[in-house]
């Protein structure tokens, strides 16, 4: 491999841990608080997890363990999008285990989940590892979206397990695959297979947190990555003075990119999914937002402007909420028909034909490519393949409509040019900021030592993150405590709850109380890149988002 120079000075970089991973063997221990609840659908979850619902939140202490010193052989996948910093979990879980007891060995499964079932694998020694250190990229092992949920595919996941005879399954993944982690630890113990699961909070989009998991990883170095990138486009849109750039911005479901980046830069709108969704904002209205701002600045003299569009946006206004779940399902029960089908504009009117007639309608009155994207194949855990919806063109086109209507009504004098953007694959295999570095490896080697205490059906949690990481603290939460039950392929599903933007949150409320400023007057901020040396409070410096919400 041809190695760049910055890669090669981040080889060296030794990621900052919890004080207690820093101690030796002999004096890490182990606390258990409460019995745990989940917040909604408690008796179906613990129905459903007899042996996991309901354990305790682990935090690791001062104290002393014989089984950390265990021989482990140990499984690791990497599942779902990619995020910065995957490997530096890999890495400090691989330091965790040998730490414990060099014999012991690491196991990854290759292209995600389904290296678990087809047993495809290498084995994980300190050269491939060093090799990896402090590296963007889930390419060590590769990552996938097979959703393990048939008996065929339980059963050939535990013949590996058991023709490894792994003590312990290590899946680092987001909400979907973390789901998958807690059925597999709950299936394990039905099957009296000794081998504990635990989970890695990992998504660029930050959908996975509460209480105990203040961040997934990955969120930090991709928002940095794309604060990097929307600034310097405000320089430019201030310095030529003839463009509106509308930007999409990476975030399934969940808004916190958006509102990271718009915390970061100032540009003149942002959208927040949650909030159009609360304020049940037709896409009328969104446009009618953003064509008044539009009118403002133009009567500034200003043509230019900034806007990012949350790439989970369509699911939250209203009315295509309907028409996705509508689709959802039509998808769901028709396939083989719409599959069988030739031509685009067969499918289209199939799919029209289907629909009630409102939303045939709103289906039929969106552009050609639009209605495409809509109906493009689900992900394997039913989602809707939101980055290939081109929402950002979908609204310039409403945008560009209605400032014409405008126009000739003589409300709207100005010019309005645009160039549209989507980022969201530039973020997720940046080399990890030092705060991803740091957190991911503190991920990894807290999971080891989860492992090796014989927990299962936990969460690796390493948390007071905006203290320096030596004051951080490491632990497990019970993955049944963050489930509740949804609607997912037309059945009813366990899956771990997606933490939205809310609206009385920090975050959002320190953005809501300047985005009116922000929209008119040119008030741009230009991040820059993400620094890996230097002073502390650049280098080590967690995103706005967390810091606002332990301010
Ligand atoms: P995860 O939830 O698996 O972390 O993936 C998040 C994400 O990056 C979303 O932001 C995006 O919509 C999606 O993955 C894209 O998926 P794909 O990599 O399959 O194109």
């Amino acid at each position: 491999m041809d190695i760049s120079p910055l890669q090669k000075i981040r080889y060296q970089y030794q990621p900052k841990i919890p004080a207690i991973l820093n101690e030796s063997i002999q004096s890490i221990g182990f606390s258990e608080g409460q019995k745990t609840h989940a917040k909604a659908d408690e008796e179906k979850l613990s129905a459903l997890f007899p042996n996991t619902y309901g354990k305790p939140i682990v935090t690791i202490t001062k104290g002393s363990s014989e089984k950390l010193s265990r021989t482990l052989t140990v499984g690791v996948i990497l599942s779902g999008g990619q995020a910065p910093g995957g490997h530096n979990v890999i890495a400090g879980l691989f330091d965790g285990l040998m730490k414990g007891n060099t014999a012991s060995k690491l196991i990854g499964f290759k292209g995600g989940p389904g290296g678990l079932v087809d047993n495809t694998f290498i084995t994980l020694d300190k050269t491939i590892i060093d090799q990896y250190r402090n590296t963007g990229g889930f390419d060590i092992i590769g990552s996938g979206r097979t959703k393990i949920e048939t008996p065929e595919q339980f059963a050939k996941a535990s013949e590996t397990v058991k023709k490894h005879k792994l003590d312990a399954l290590i899946v680092i993944g987001g909400d979907d695959s973390n789901t998958n982690a807690a059925l597999l630890a709950e299936y394990f113990i039905k099957e009296k297979i000794p081998c504990s699961v635990i989970g890695v909070p990992k998504t660029i989009d930050g959908d996975l947190k509460n209480e105990y998991i203040e961040t997934s990883f990955g969120f930090d170095t991709a928002t940095k990555t794309y604060a990097e990138l929307i600034g310097n486009i405000q320089r430019d849109a201030a310095s030529a003075r003839k463009y509106w750039h509308f930007i999409k911005l990476m975030g399934r479901s969940a808004s916190h990119i958006a509102l990271e980046c718009a915390l970061a830069c100032r540009p003149n709108i942002t959208l927040i999914s949650e909030e159009v969704e609360a304020k049940k904002q037709t896409l009328k209205e969104i446009t009618e937002t953003i064509c008044s701002i539009i009118c403002v600045r133009a009567a500034q003299k200003e043509n230019f402007g900034v806007v990012l569009i949350p790439e989970g946006l369509i699911e939250f206004i209203p009315e295509f909420k309907t028409l996705i779940a509508a689709l959802n399902d039509l998808l769901a029960h028709h396939a083989q028909e719409l599959n069988a089908l030739e031509t685009a504009d067969d499918k289209i009117l199939f799919v029209s034909s289907k629909l009630d007639k409102t939303l045939s309608l709103l289906y039929q009155s969106l552009p050609h490519d639009i209605k495409l994207q809509l109906i493009l194949d689900r992900d394997p855990h039913g989602n809707v393949q939101v980055s290939r919806i081109e929402t950002e063109k979908l609204i310039v086109a409403m945008v560009e409509k209605r400032l014409a209507e405008l126009k000739s009504q003589g409300s709207y004098t100005g010019s309005f040019s645009y160039q549209t953007h989507f980022f969201g694959y530039e973020g997720r295999c940046a080399f990890p900021s030092n705060f991803d570095a740091d957190y991911c490896y503190a991920l990894g080697m807290t999971a080891w030592a989860l492992a090796a205490q014989g927990y299962t059906g936990y969460l690796s949690s390493v948390r007071n993150l905006t203290k320096p990481a030596h004051e951080w603290i490491a632990g497990g939460i019970p993955l049944t405590m963050m489930m509740n039950i949804e609607k997912r392929h037309g059945t009813e599903k366990p899956v771990i709850q997606k933490a939205l933007v809310t609206l009385d949150s920090k975050p959002f409320k320190t953005f809501a109380a300047h985005r009116d400023k922000w929209a008119v007057t040119t008030s741009y901020r230009f991040p820059g890149a993400i620094q890996y040396f230097g002073p502390s409070e650049i280098a080590d410096r967690p995103t706005e988002t967390l810091l606002l919400e332990h301010s």
